[in-house]
Parts: C-alpha cells; structure tokens; sequence
C-alpha cells in the first residue's frame, strides 16, 4: 500500500462538511453534492474487495435509482453479480466516513486489509457504469481516483442499467467455466434476451402493444436498443424517454411514482384496455397496470409478478415431469420457492400459501436479502413488491432443465421453455427489461390477459406514506421489518390502532435510500386503510420527531 499515493489522492477529495455516510438498503444514497469523499472510498474499498477475491472484477454501479435527480449514489457489485457482502457493508461506512484525513483514511484501510488477511499482492480488476444522471461522470471520476490510488485496474463502461453492470460482471468472472454466462458486453445482454423470447413466444400470436414508461432514465434508451435485437418478436412503444432535458428523471413517472400514488404516469395516455408497465431509473425494476373500462386502476406490482412466475414455471416443470438430482443419489420433483417482504399484500401471501402451495420465506427489505433467500431453492423466486426481483435457478435445477428430454412433445415443449427462461431471467440481479420479458412471455405463451392475471387473486387495500423525521435512525426495525424495537413505546402504539380494524396490518421502517420513514397499512376496506395508515403516520410525526409542515393529506 503506497501511503503517500494515496494521501496525495486524499487531498483532491477530503471530507470537510461533517455529513456522517452509511452505506444503507442499496449502497450510499444522497444529495450528489456531498458524493464526492464517498466516491474515492468506494474505488479504494472496490481495489480491497476484488483483491480479497484473488483478483475477480468488482462491479461499481453510480446510480440513485428510483430517487429525485439531484440525487445520486454508488453500490458495490460481488463477482457473481449480487449486491456486496453484508459483512463489508460496514467496512464501506467506516471507510467513506475516514476521508476527513490521511491518517484517518488509512488506518481504516490497514484495519480492512488485517481483519480480512488480505494479500496486497493481489491484482484488483473493476468494472463501473452510471445512469443518466448529470452527477455522474465527475463521480465516477473521482471513484477511479480512489482504484487508482491503491493501484486497481478500472474499465468504464459509461451509461448502463443497473442489471447491465451487473450482467457484465458476472460475465467475465464466469468466463471460461462450466457457468460461463456470456459475453461481457451490452450488445450480448441484449441478443440472450432477445433470442430467449423468441424461441419461447414462437408460434403463438402476439400480444397488443405495451406502452413502456422509461422514466426519462437509462432504462429508455436500453429498451429502444432491446427492441431491435427482438423485431417483430415484440411491439411496444415507449414513452418518458427524453434523458436529456434536466429534472425529467423519475418526475412523476416511473415504476416507485406508480407503485406508490396507484396511478399511470405523466406523459402517458393510457386508454381503458391498454396494458402499460413503468421502469424506474436505472431500470432494476418494474411494475404493470391497466384501467379498468369504468376508469379504475389496476396495479400488477411485484407480488403479480412472482406469483405469474412462480406458477408458470410450476406447471412447466409438472408438464416436463423434470426431476432434480440430490446429493445422496434421489431424483425428486423440483423445488420452488418464493421470498416476500413485509410489503407484500397479505393477499398475494395467502394466494401463494393456499393456492399455489409454495412455500413463502419472507425477509428484511433490501433485494440483497431476499437474493440469498431465494438460493435455497431450486426456483427462488423473489419480488418486492415494489417490482424488483427476479427468478434464480439452482446449478442442480439448470442440470436438470439440460439433461431431461420429456417423455411426449408436450413435455419436451415444455423443458425448452425452461431452459429459455434460465436464459431470459437475469440471474444476477432484478431486471427491468428481463421481468418486462418474462411477464411478456408467460402471458403470450398463456395467452393471458392484463385483466385476467389480475384475478388471480384480489390486493387488499394497502398505502404506503413517508414521513420525514429529525432521526430515522431512531427507528430499529425487527422481525423481518415487520415491527420496532425502538423507539421505545411506539411499536405498542401501532399495535393499538391496529387492532381496530379488521384484516388490519401496519409497520413503520426506516427507508435506507431516503431520509425519511416509511408507514404501510393494509386493511379490509379502503377507507379503513387509509385511516390506518394516517392514525399512525400522524402519531409518528407528533410523537416521534416529525420534522417541517405536518403534511396535508393527514386525516387525524
Ligand atoms: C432499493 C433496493 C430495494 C428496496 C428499495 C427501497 O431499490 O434495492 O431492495 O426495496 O431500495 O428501499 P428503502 O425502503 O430502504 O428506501 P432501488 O430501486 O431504489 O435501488
């Protein structure tokens, strides 16, 4: 570790405002402003953290996702592609809270380097990419500063989606090796996608357009890409896609505007009948809707989206008669599996448990937790309901997709569709463009409406409302964020108003990309939801350090 290099690399990018960073939910989220120290601790730890792999390409993604633009934010990418290890997450907070000094920088780092036994011998390999965001060049700047500075190779890939950075870093750790995942570049993402959907969706009629809310973010572009690799395969137009005027990222649209108001975004007309889906900023994740012809709106969110999978590959893999290979020599049917989080619709849960009869694992927020979850099983399936999740199949679930041939046509049909989904389904991470794909493919190959997916079963009433506070750290969530530690006497409190009304859920979490809390409720009826979700939105804000006007649209 040459220290004066690294010092003299400090200088240009030191801390001087006292902002206390945490590398929160999905990795360092704020005011772009204030990136600038973050972003060169983050090149340095990516140098540790690839060198710890013996050299393996960590992946560096600058993006604040779903969040206003002024925004901006930076996660770290594991060589397969999954979010950091949690057990690093701290290492990275202690880390970007060190860039006040030299002397404090790096005695953090020797600390990182003995408590992990890294061998400073190591190469370091890193790969980096960005949303459209205006911030994001110079941070990405400043985080080659930081890999430079302790003497990493870095190759910038410029503006990708989130799922892109991860594809590609997944791609070249696994080149050459029996799961060798493709080829590390945004034209070989988009041709595995494409081709999967085709030979999947061959022979059967198309669907009607679907009308894509882009979010003017990278998501926009990469679809308009997609969409000539797939040709008539698929017809779709594209709305919100202007990346270059400033203030238009997430503005009223995008897949977290439309979960959470339960409304079309601006810039789309969306008629009665029309099946439309909304990507959010850096297009990791996506939700689908429609409007009923009496004007209601409908929301297909995650918990939809899994639910569809789930089912599907189910009746693939019954109609294959796949069995999976165990380690003690049996061959039994295969195993699905479906991870939730507190947000998903108690309905969604009952429907999983009771009809479908999967097992349902639930877990905190935060994809890096539901990803590893979902390992257990043969077919994980996990959404949040926000709309980010994806499908993982297990090496022994691939083998078996690969080896089986079927008994009858049907059931040959059947195992092609599932290897095109291995294929289709990004493995890495949740994927707008992939889920848009699978959900576009199950509904074709099922000739499935917007509306009838929609029965399957019916939401509860639910609402989600943030409420800013002096401290969100003051809230301790436990219990799979199901509940409160602390503070002290509020979780009694919330479970008194929820007592009142029938089928009544309600939890309070800290947001980990915002600065603010989050309220869910969910009840019988509408009404009672939302007074639900009011009553203790209110006694939050009174009770527990609300801070600014009391907002408006509280009813108590
Ligand atoms: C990130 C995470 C998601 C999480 C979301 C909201 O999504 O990857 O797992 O659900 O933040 O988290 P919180 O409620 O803690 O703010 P994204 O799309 O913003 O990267």
């Amino acid at each position: 570790m040459d220290s004066s290099k690294i010092s003299a690399a400090l200088s240009a990018h030191l801390h001087t405002n006292g902002t206390v960073f945490q590398y929160g939910t999905a990795g360092f989220r704020m005011d772009a402003t204030l990136l600038d120290p973050v972003m060169f601790s983050v090149g340095l730890l990516a140098v540790l953290r690839s060198k710890s792999h013996k050299g393996k390409t960590i992946g560096v993604m600058v993006t604040a996702s779903h969040n206003p633009e002024k925004d901006n934010g930076v996660k770290l990418v594991e060589p397969l592609g999954e979010m950091l290890v949690q057990s690093w997450e701290s290492y990275a907070t202690k880390l970007a809270n060190a860039t006040t000094s030299a002397d404090a920088i790096l005695a953090v780092l020797d600390s990182i380097v003995k408590a992990e036994s890294i061998d400073l011998s190591q190469p370091a390999h890193i790969v980096v990419a960005r949303d459209t965001r205006p911030s994001g060049q110079a941070l990405v700047a400043s985080l080659i500063d930081g890999v430079q500075a302790l003497g990493g190779h870095i190759k910038d890939y410029g503006l990708f989606t989130t799922p892109q950075l991860h594809y590609v870093v997944r791609c070249i750790n696994t080149a050459g090796t029996a799961s060798a995942y493709g080829e590390p570049t945004e034209e070989a993402y988009y041709e595995k996608l494409a081709n999967a959907f085709k030979k999947i969706t061959d022979g059967y009629p198309r669907l009607s357009p679907l009308l894509i809310d882009g979010a003017n973010g990278i998501g926009a572009p990469a679809m308009e890409k997609l969409g000539k690799y797939l040709g008539d395969s698929f017809s779709y137009q594209l709305v919100n896609k202007d990346i270059d005027s400033r203030g238009k990222l997430n503005f009223d649209s995008g897949a977290d505007f439309v979960k959470i108001k339960q409304t079309k975004p601006l810039g789309m007309d969306l008629a009665p009948g029309q099946r439309a889906c909304s990507l959010d900023g850096d297009a990791d994740r996506i939700v689908f809707y429609f409007i009923e012809q009496d004007n209601t709106f409908r929301l297909l969110d995650g918990d939809k989206i899994a639910t569809l999978a789930a089912d599907f590959i189910m009746d693939l893999a019954s109609s294959a008669e796949i069995l999976v290979q165990r380690d003690d020599g049996s061959r039994t049917p295969l195993q699905v599996g479906l991870v939730q989080t507190a947000y998903a619709n108690g309905s969604s849960t009952a429907y999983v448990k009771d009809t479908l009869k999967v097992p349902v694992v639930f877990t905190p927020t935060g994809v890096k937790h539901l990803h590893h979850a979902a390992e257990a099983f043969d077919v994980g399936v996990y959404f949040e309901a926000n709309g980010h999740g994806t499908v993982l199949f297990s090496p022994a679930a691939i083998h078996a997709f690969k080896s089986s041939t079927g008994s009858t046509p049907a059931a040959a049909k059947s195992i092609e569709a599932l290897r095109c989904l291995t294929d289709l389904i990004n493995q890495a991470v949740g994927d707008a463009l992939s889920d848009m794909l699978l959900v576009e493919a199950v509904l074709t190959y099922q000739q499935k409406s917007f509306s009838k997916w929609n029965s399957d079963y019916t939401d509860l009433p639910s609402r989600q409302e943030k409420v800013k506070v002096a401290n969100r750290g003051d809230f301790v969530p436990i219990k799979a964020d199901t509940e409160l530690s602390h503070p002290l006497g509020l979780q009694g409190k919330i479970n008194e108003e929820v007592a009142k009304f029938s089928k009544g859920r309600c939890f309070v979490r800290p947001s980990g990309t915002e600065d603010i809390v989050r309220v869910y409720a969910e009840a019988a009826t509408r009404d009672e939801t939302d007074r639900l979700c009011y009553t203790v939105c209110g006694i939050v804000f009174d009770g527990y350090g609300g801070v600014g006007a009391r907002p408006a649209t509280f009813l108590c």
